[in-house]
């Protein structure tokens, strides 16, 4: 017998929430497995997924998600394990997980920037006993890095890869396990995926095959997905963003086609574009930003884009009203969370909408609270903190008590830690952050967990990150550094120190300030989030540039 998925009682919804989530038709008591199946059945010969080298139909990625499963299966895995998926954007993460899904498997979504640190945690939090990559991709060789997260996770039994095994499985070649798939049960978890966060370590987030299925069936209906749709995957599609709104996942359940775009760079992107009629992607708005400015120059025939959308950190109107005169398409903003709620200006919003704000929720049963300091409602066109709660939002995270405490309400509200004003009609238009978070790009950094591993350094006294205004960026992060008394540190030491760490790339400092001391008004001791506050300030006064 496994260990169960998740032993917090809060994890899943109130009876009478469950019961009116399906009531109304959202949940629908469908699986990932059985939506593949059923996609595979009525369109057998249609495209599915799309990269540089495979085109495979839907009866094919069905057909080899059915050997996948086997294999996992004969890997001794029970239905429940959770397995790290750590594989970027190739048409073989589909059949590695639908073939989990079919298997009663639990991904745990892994971004390729991920690290050993990370990965290590992700196996640590969730229990893992397997970890799924792919050989190479970008330069980057991912065989030395499992073993190496291997040998600091005793439960992790198993390594696969796709492609050229080295010391690890083939992905290829695991014996079927010669049994019947097992019953799935779609209230069940289905993955967990991974929240940016602004404390510590990232939480895992667990979705349901009902809830998230729900999520990316509307988004699909408001992204305007059809049959005839070609959806590329720009970003990392281990994110929510690419996953679900409408995302690879959405454009599946319309029986769409999903091109898999390796990176984001303008030129992969509208080189795939143009040779497979791409209708619609996401984005975030640095590369939203370098799309705009590249589309005037590009020899690539981009005409077939019909949407752009642009999610996972602001995007200020003056940029956003560049889309539709340089890229030609309709710009959709998507303001979204891994732990659910994710709001969409609609396509045939008026060009006000769709410049100035970050869209409304997807369902009519989204619960979204605009409070302030005090817990109370503010009016509508005033800032205040955003809390929701709905149908495909979570109410807790998986095995993380004392997260669980800090960001849901007793009554199931997720505390987005975003401030938003509410417009009328429940368009949204995102302020900022309440927490300590750095939005670099539409990645999240945390700003507790970059400073512990600051304070690793035998040269640093103390240490304090904050989020700088970047016009390219959104957010980049700046270390304040106290040093050590009798320490001589510089900036690119602390940088080559943190690259020691075993961290996704991005969050290395940008910035490293020395100062002397963190001057602080207050007496006594001051909470982390005042100083940087104060930090923050003091930067921006002074007007420092990079
Ligand atoms: C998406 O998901 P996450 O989990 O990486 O990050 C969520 C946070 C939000 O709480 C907010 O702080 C920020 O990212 N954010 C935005 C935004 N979209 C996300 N801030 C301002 N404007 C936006 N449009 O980032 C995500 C998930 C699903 C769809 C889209 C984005």
């Amino acid at each position: 017998m496994s260990d169960p998925v998740s032993s917090d009682p809060r994890q899943v919804w109130p009876q009478e929430f469950a019961a009116l989530y399906r009531d109304k038709g959202y949940w629908r008591g469908e699986t990932f497995g059985e939506m593949l199946r059923a996609r595979a059945a009525e369109h057998p010969d249609r495209l599915a997924v799309v990269d540089a080298t495979h085109r495979w139909s839907y009866a094919e990625l069905l057909a080899m998600a059915e050997r996948a499963a086997q294999g996992w299966m004969g890997l001794g895995l029970c239905p429940g394990d959770r397995v790290i998926v750590q594989i970027p954007n190739v048409a073989a993460f589909f059949p590695a997980v639908f073939g989990l899904f079919l298997a009663g498997l639990v991904p745990v979504y892994a971004l390729p920037a991920h690290r050993q640190t990370e990965l290590a945690h992700f196996a640590a939090r969730a229990g893992a006993k397997a970890l799924v990559i792919v050989d190479r991709h970008e330069g980057f060789d991912y065989r030395p890095l499992a073993l190496e997260v291997q040998a600091g996770a005793p439960g992790l039994a198993h390594v696969v890869v796709i492609g050229e095994p080295g010391p690890h499985l083939d992905f290829d070649a695991l014996p079927a396990a010669g049994r019947p798939l097992p019953q799935v049960d779609p209230a069940s978890v289905a993955f967990l995926q991974i929240s940016g966060g602004s404390t510590g370590l990232s939480k895992l987030i667990p979705r349901t095959h009902d809830d998230y299925i729900y999520s990316f069936r509307a988004s699909a209906g408001i992204c305007g997905l059809g049959p005839d749709s070609i959806y590329m995957a720009a970003l990392p599609v281990a994110h929510n963003f690419p996953m679900s709104s409408p995302g690879v996942m959405g454009a599946l359940y319309a029986g769409a086609r999903v091109v898999m775009c390796p990176n984001p760079s303008a030129d992969t992107a509208f080189r795939l574009i143009a040779a497979e009629r791409v209708t619609i992607t996401g984005v975030v708005p640095p590369v939203a930003l370098l799309w705009m400015q590249a589309a005037a120059k590009t020899p690539h025939d981009i005409s077939s884009l019909q949407v752009l959308q642009v999610g996972g950190a602001k995007f200020i109107p003056e940029a956003a009203a560049r889309v539709r005169p340089t890229l030609g398409c309709t710009l959709q903003q998507v303001f979204g969370m891994a732990e659910g709620l994710v709001n969409y200006t609609r396509l045939d919003d008026p060009e006000e909408t769709i410049i100035g704000t970050q869209g409304r929720a997807i369902s009519p049963d989204d619960e979204v609270l605009v409070l302030d300091d005090d817990g109370n409602p503010v009016p509508d066109g005033l800032p205040g903190h955003l809390l929701t709660r709905g149908p495909y939002t979570i109410r807790a995270y998986h095995n993380d008590p004392a997260a669980n405490a800090r960001s849901f309400t007793d009554d199931g509200f997720y505390r987005t830690g975003d401030i938003v004003k509410r417009l009328p009609g429940g368009y949204l238009v995102v302020q900022g952050r309440a927490g300590d978070h750095i939005n670099r790009a539409g990645e999240k950094i945390s700003a507790e967990e970059i400073e512990d591993h600051l304070l690793a350094h035998q040269g640093i006294f103390d240490a304090a990150v904050v989020s700088i205004p970047d016009a390219f960026l959104g957010e980049r992060s700046c270390a304040f550094v106290i040093p050590a008394a009798g320490a001589t540190l510089r900036a690119p030491e602390v940088k080559s120190f943190m690259r020691t760490r075993g961290l996704a790339e991005f969050k290395v400092p940008d910035q490293v300030v020395f100062v002397d001391e963190f001057q602080t008004t207050a007496v006594g001791k001051i909470s982390r989030n005042t100083l940087r506050a104060q930090l923050r300030a003091r930067f921006l006064d002074q007007g420092k540039t990079p």
